[in-house]
C-alpha cells in the first residue's frame, strides 16, 4: 500500500477529549473517529486490526468445535419479556418501536434470540452438545460512555452459547471455553488472567472474568505473580478429553489468588501468596464467560427429549469476548510514549516502508523494488512515498507502531541495502535486501 494513496487521517495534535491513551493513540493514528456519543467510524487502519483480532478469536473458537452462525441486531421484546428480563435489563437497553407500533430492542447480548432458535430447531439429546456463536454489533445505552472503543455504546462483541444436556456436560463446554480463551489471548501476545466474577444480569452461578495486564487499566488487579509466568500455548489441548481440559482449567484457577478490587481481601492476599509472589497492578476485562443452566431454556421452552424420553430444558452457558474493545485494550497494553507497538499477530501492517528522498532515483528504485519484493513475500507494507520531511516520516511510523520499520536513504540506495529496525529496539542494522527480507520472515 502507498500510503500517498491511502486513506489515513492522522492527527498532529492530541485530542482534548480523550482520556487515555488507546483513545488518543487510536485518533492520531486515524483508525477510528467518533460519530456520535459511544459510537465511532472504523477507518481503514483500526478496521484492519479489528478484523485481524475478529479472524484469530474466530479460529480459536472453531478448534473448540463451535460454529458461527450469524443473529441480527435488532431483537424483538415478546422475547426479552417471555424470558423475563425485557424490565430487569433497564436503562442500559435501547428500545425501539417499529411502524406497526411492536417493541423492538437494539441487541445488548443474545442469549434470548439463540434460545429461541435453539428451541425451534433441536429436539434430541443426540443434537447435544452444541456451541455456536457469532461476531456481531451489540449496542449498551451505557450511562457514561468513555475511554473510546473500551467502553462504547455500540461494540462489537464475540458472543458464543453452549448448549448441553446435563450439567456435568456443560461445565464441559464451558471449559472448553475458558482453555480456548487462554489461547486467544496468549495468540493475540497479551498475557490474560482468568478471575472468578459476579454474573450480573446475565445471570447463573459460575463465571470468569478474562482480565488482561495494563498498567493504565480500569480495574485494579492481585494476583499471584506464577499465573503470568504459565505459557498457554506450550499446552497441547485435545478439546474432546473432557479431564484434560478440566485439569488445565483447575490448574488455572485453584491454588491462584486472583480478583479485581470488588472482591480483594488483603489479609487473605498476605496469607495466601508469598511475598515474593505477589503482583499489584491494573487490568482490563477483556473476556468473561457465564454458566447459567436453565435460566433461559426454561422460560423459553428450549427442551430436549433425554435417553429415556423425557422432556428436559437444556443446560447453557454465554462466553463473550470484547472485540473492538481489544483494539483499545491491546494499545493500552502495547505502546511507549512515541506511539503504538503492536504485537505482529495484529499488526495492521508488518512494515513501515520509508523513502527518505522522494525524487532521487536510486532511492526510488531501490524503495520500489522494495515494497515489490515485500508484497511478493505476502508481508504487509505500508510505503511512506509522499514528499514529506524524513522527521514527519519517523514519527508518524513511530506513531502507528508496526513491527519493523525499512528505510532506504541516499545513504546506503545506491548499494542496495536498507536500514531496517524493529519497533520496540533501539539499534538498526544495515543490511541488502535479502537479507532484510530473510530476517523479517524467521522473525514472525
Ligand atoms: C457473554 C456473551 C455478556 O454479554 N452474553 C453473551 C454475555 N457478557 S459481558 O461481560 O456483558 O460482555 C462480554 C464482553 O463484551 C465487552 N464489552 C464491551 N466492550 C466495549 N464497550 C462496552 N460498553 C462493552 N461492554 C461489554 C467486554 O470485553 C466483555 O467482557
Amino acid at each position: 500500500m502507498r500510503r500517498s494513496r491511502y486513506y489515513l487521517p492522522t492527527l498532529r495534535e492530541t485530542p482534548k477529549e480523550a482520556e487515555i491513551i488507546s483513545h488518543r493513540l487510536m485518533l492520531r493514528a486515524g483508525m477510528v473517529r467518533q460519530s456520535t456519543a459511544g459510537i465511532y467510524i472504523w477507518l481503514p487502519l483500526g478496521l484492519r486490526v479489528m478484523d485481524k483480532i475478529a479472524d484469530l478469536v474466530r479460529d480459536e473458537q472453531n478448534r473448540a468445535g463451535s460454529h458461527e452462525i450469524l443473529m441480527p441486531t435488532i431483537q424483538s421484546a415478546d422475547l426479552w419479556r417471555k424470558a423475563g428480563r425485557y424490565d430487569d435489563y433497564g436503562p442500559e437497553m435501547l428500545r425501539i418501536k417499529d411502524r406497526q407500533d411492536r417493541d423492538l430492542l437494539y441487541g445488548p447480548t443474545n442469549e434470548e434470540v439463540i434460545t429461541d432458535l435453539f428451541a425451534n430447531t433441536v429436539t434430541s439429546y443426540r443434537d447435544l452438545p452444541q456451541l455456536l456463536y457469532h461476531i456481531q454489533w451489540k449496542f449498551r445505552d451505557e450511562l457514561r460512555p468513555r475511554f473510546g472503543v473500551m467502553r462504547g455504546r455500540e461494540f462489537l462483541m464475540k458472543d458464543n452459547y453452549s448448549f448441553d444436556l446435563t450439567p456435568e456436560a456443560s461445565r464441559h463446554s464451558y471449559n472448553k471455553m475458558f482453555v480456548s480463551y487462554l489461547r486467544t489471548f496468549a495468540r493475540l501476545g497479551l498475557q490474560a488472567i482468568p478471575m472468578e466474577a459476579e454474573t450480573g444480569p446475565i445471570g447463573g452461578n459460575l463465571s470468569h472474568e478474562f482480565i488482561i495486564i495494563a498498567s493504565t487499566g480500569e480495574s485494579a488487579i492481585w494476583c499471584d505473580k506464577s499465573l503470568l509466568e504459565r505459557d498457554v500455548l506450550s499446552l497441547a489441548v485435545n478439546y474432546d478429553n473432557e479431564a484434560e481440559v478440566a485439569e488445565i482449567v483447575r490448574s488455572f484457577t485453584e491454588g491462584y489468588y486472583a480478583c479485581t478490587d470488588e472482591k480483594h481481601n488483603p489479609e487473605l492476599f498476605a496469607k495466601e501468596v508469598p511475598e515474593t509472589r505477589r503482583y499489584q497492578g491494573r487490568g482490563i476485562e477483556v473476556g468473561h464467560i457465564f454458566h447459567f443452566g436453565t435460566k433461559y431454556s426454561e422460560p423459553l421452552g428450549a427442551m430436549v427429549s433425554d435417553a429415556n424420553g423425557n422432556r428436559v430444558p437444556v443446560q447453557m452457558g454465554s462466553y463473550g469476548i470484547g472485540v473492538s474493545r481489544l483494539v483499545g485494550a491491546i494499545i493500552e497494553a502495547c505502546h511507549d510514549e512515541k506511539g503504538i507497538c503492536w504485537p505482529a499477530p495484529v499488526a495492521p501492517f508488518q512494515v513501515s516502508l520509508i523513502n527518505v528522498r522522494v525524487g532521487n532515483t536510486a532511492c526510488d528504485a531501490l524503495a520500489e523494488k522494495t515494497m515489490q519484493a515485500l508484497q511478493a513475500a505476502g508481508v504487509e507494507v505500508l510505503y511512506d512515498d509522499r514528499d514529506e520531511s524524513a522527521g514527519a516520516k519517523f514519527s508518524e511510523a513511530d506513531l502507528l507502531g508496526f513491527p519493523w520499520r525499512w528505510v532506504v536513504s541516499p545513504r546506503n540506495a545506491d548499494s542496495g541495502t536498507i536500514e531496517i529496525k524493529r519497533r520496540t529496539e533501539d539499534e538498526a542494522q544495515v543490511v541488502p535486501l535479502e537479507q532484510a527480507l530473510a530476517l523479517l520472515t524467521n522473525s514472525s
